[in-house]
């Protein structure tokens, strides 16, 4: 009935390929890194017992290469494949060929995969395991003739969404009727070349809502349980920036009310492992359902940290065969955590990507302070992938706590050859708004109209200036110790050289 995990190949990069990796050293199952050619020196292969080129740095020529990865497996001996979060964990025909080929895959039924990712298809599910949902019209298969009056049904504003979209992509807010064809059309496009799905179905548009998602968890023998609620209402374009569990407006009514809906459609679903069941709360404290992520998410560590569970643990436990080793009612929240995310991205510049070479990369630690990071110093940022290089989590016995500890996280935090979004969250850490936990998906919006996240730390000038006029000082210096000796290696770079292996891998 249960098969033990020996190897594992982890098909991605970055933090969350570091993280597997981590999960796998504590169970002491051998874990197979594949890169790409930038990646070649990457603190995931590092990590890794083995690692395996796959080709070159453009995702879909290796990361998302479903045989090429499926041929490393085979080859290396692998039993199993975790893909992560992105690439390749919601892609049912990779779910598939792994199971065709004798694979375990980390990660739900393909069935599962396949009609969860159609939001449509998601809802009918959601509405036939009796949670409350948005109102709104389905448009498959009724053909395009009553929309006005579906619409006029629902009430203006709408949203148009894609059915094959989900995460914000293809979305399109309606506020009258005149602007509703084109907005049905140009949403149907856009869907159609993105997704090459073209269904679009609408909402009722709710104006100010929190996101606020419940993590669930489910093995292979009809358990599921739920690990209760995760707040990631601070978001910019769809991408989210800082999540916490507990959120701070939940209640125990409203939490037990939340979970257990997610545990039904986790049921309805047939869902095994862990995944996500994502929630619109209104500002009269409704909720609705919006959609299943079937994959482990960027911002699980926060449930970790609150629940005292090690989700990859519990995935490969679930992938083994194994019964769930916990039922309801051994699970409950102890304090709050807080996650932010680290983007190589310019908050000056409109969140611009920033690529460069991380000269300069100290982690915060201390009490409550964990960092998931993907990259070491003098890593290059390279500007094919996902430019989130690290998560800072931090764990308080309350959201005060985890609110000071987080300011004092990131005070220590040292990056430089890249932007990074450490000084953004400085920011938002002091605005009373979020200090009180009155937050909305609208927050950034509302609070930070013109992106404008520095102008209140005047202390961050002073002290760039500081350093500025120190740089300046010992470059002099250095330059008048060095006269006359002609391409002198620095101290720094020759101790460097000699403890190479030393420097950020884990042995
Ligand atoms: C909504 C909504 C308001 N009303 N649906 C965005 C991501 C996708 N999962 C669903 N999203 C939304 N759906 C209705 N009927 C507002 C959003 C939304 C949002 C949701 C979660 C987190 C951030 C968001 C930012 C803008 C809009």
């Amino acid at each position: 009935m249960t098969q033990k995990i020996n190897k594992i190949l982890i098909a991605n990069r970055g933090e969350i390929a570091v993280r597997v990796m981590r999960a796998c050293r504590d169970l002491d199952i051998t874990s197979v890194a594949v890169f790409s050619d930038c990646d070649q020196t990457a603190y995931h292969v590092r990590m890794a017992d083995e690692a395996y080129n796959i080709g070159p740095a453009p995702s879909n020529e290796s990361y998302l290469v479903h045989d090429k990865i499926i041929d490393v497996a085979k080859r290396c001996g692998a039993d199993a494949i975790h893909p992560g979060y992105g690439f390749l964990a919601e892609n049912a025909d990779f779910a598939q060929r792994c199971i065709d080929e004798g694979l375990i895959f980390i990660g739900p039924k393909p069935e599962t995969i396949r009609s969860l990712g159609d939001k449509l298809v998601a809802r009918k599910m959601a509405q036939k395991a009796d949670l409350p949902i948005t109102p709104g019209a389905q448009l498959d298969g009724q053909g395009w003739a009553d929309t006005h009056r579906l619409a006029e049904e629902v009430g203006y504003p709408v949203l148009v969404k894609a059915a094959a979209g989900g995460g914000g992509k293809g979305m399109r807010v309606v506020e009258s009727q005149e602007l509703l064809d084109e907005a049905l059309e140009t949403a149907a496009r856009e869907a159609k070349s993105a997704f090459g799905d073209g269904r679009v179905y609408m909402e009722k548009y709710l104006a100010r809502p929190r996101h606020i998602e419940i993590q669930i968890l489910c093995d292979q023998h009809g358990n599921a349980i739920h690990l209760c609620e995760r707040e990631c209402s601070i978001q910019r374009r769809h991408q989210k920036v800082i999540e916490e569990s507990p959120s701070p407006l939940m209640t125990p009514e409203l939490r037990e009310k939340m979970g257990s809906a997610a545990v039904s459609i986790a049921l309805e679903s047939g869902y095994v492992g862990a995944g996500t069941v994502e929630f619109l709360v209104d500002e009269d404290m409704s909720f609705y359902f919006l959609e299943v992520n079937t994959r482990l998410q960027v911002e699980h560590p926060v449930t970790e940290m609150v629940t005292g569970l090690d989700l990859v643990k519990e995935q490969i436990a679930v992938a083994e065969g194994r019964k769930l080793r916990l039922t309801q009612s051994d699970i409950s929240l102890n304090g709050h955590a807080i996650e932010c995310r680290i983007y190589a991205e310019n908050p000056e510049e409109g969140f611009m990507p920033s690529t460069g070479t991380l000269k300069n990369y100290r982690l915060p630690s201390g009490p409550g302070v964990r960092v998931d990071s993907g990259v070491v110093i003098f890593n290059d940022i390279p500007i094919y992938y996902d430019p989130m290089i690290a998560k800072m989590i931090v764990w308080g016995q309350n959201r005060e706590e985890a609110i000071a500890r987080t300011k004092r996280a990131l005070e220590e935090y040292r990056i430089s050859g890249v932007k990074t979004t450490i000084g953004f969250h400085r920011v938002v850490m002091d605005n009373p708004k979020f200090v009180s936990g009155d937050i909305s998906t609208k927050f950034l919006q509302e609070e930070y109209p013109d992106n404008n996240y520095t102008q209140l730390d005047d202390n961050l000038r002073e002290k760039a200036a500081i350093a500025a006029a120190l740089e300046t000082f010992i470059r002099e210096r250095k330059i008048a110790v060095n006269s006359g000796n002609k391409r002198r290696q620095s101290n720094w770079t020759a101790v460097y050289r000699r403890n190479l292996s030393h420097f950020g891998g884990s042995r």
